[in-house]
């Protein structure tokens, strides 16, 4: 039988406030959904390879390490492709999954990506079959660490009802999305079962503002002041007259 595959984009984000370390974050899922989110701009789909080191990026400063693998379709037991939309890029027609190269972090294994630059003020990953022991732990610029989630958190956090390793629904197959209220310049992705699967990466940088972005607010400021300045002389006219 087919896989039912249902474009539901249902979402709804939490807040998450670790206890420890002082970093809050929201957590959002949209269920079966390849689009990423506004502002945000692709990081990798994992192709290249066939090592985490060769994985392809489309924007520098990234780059993966670790002891995770990759998988191109599904081994029993071992690693799903993640279920895809009909109108995702890498939707394999016959399988309903994702048919590239995707990310597969098996029991015991992790996965880094380390981000240079700013960082990045929000990463969201398409993960499939996701599961309560699914792993994610964050790396702040700022040297700082935490707060850690897992798939349970997410279940817990937003519309997913049961991180349960579904490989075709869409409560967990989907868009996981994380935004942070500082940058974070690293993730670590583990699971202590087999597997977590990812298929893309995508962020939003937390570097200030483009040069073109920055001659505006100067230019703005500019005029601010030439303003100031104009005020100034109009109140210092009097002052001139009485002397
Ligand atoms: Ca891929
Ligand atoms: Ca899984």
């Amino acid at each position: 039988m087919k896989p039912r595959l249902l474009a539901l984009t249902a979402t709804v984000a939490a807040l998450l406030v670790a206890g420890s370390a002082n970093a809050a974050m929201t957590i959002s899922f949209s269920e079966l959904d390849w689009s990423i989110n506004a502002g945000e701009t692709e990081i990798t789909q994992f192709q290249g390879g066939p090592t985490l080191g060769a994985i392809a990026f489309d924007g520098p400063g990234f780059s993966l390490s670790g002891t995770a693998q990759l998988f191109t379709g599904s081994v029993v037991g071992v690693s799903a492709a993640p279920a895809m939309p009909s109108s995702a890029s890498v939707y394999n027609g016959s399988t309903g999954r994702d048919g590239t190269q995707y990310l597969s972090i098996q029991g015991g294994q992790t996965a880094t990506l380390t981000i240079g630059g700013a960082g990045l003020s929000e990463i969201s990953l398409y993960v499939g079959s996701l599961d309560t022991y699914n792993t994610l732990s964050f790396h702040y610029v700022d040297g700082t660490s935490g707060p850690a989630i897992n798939g349970q958190t997410v279940a817990d956090m937003t519309i997913v009802n049961q991180a349960n390793g579904n490989q075709q629904s869409g409560n967990t197959n989907g868009r996981l999305t994380l935004t942070f209220d500082k940058p974070i310049n690293g993730v670590t992705l583990g699971s202590s079962q087999n597997a977590f699967e990812i298929s893309e990466l995508a962020g939003i940088s937390a570097a200030v503002p483009e040069p073109a972005s920055w001659a505006l607010f100067i230019a703005g400021f500019g005029a601010t002041g030439a303003a100031l300045r104009a005020q100034r002389r109009q109140r210092l006219v009097p002052v001139r007259l009485r002397t």
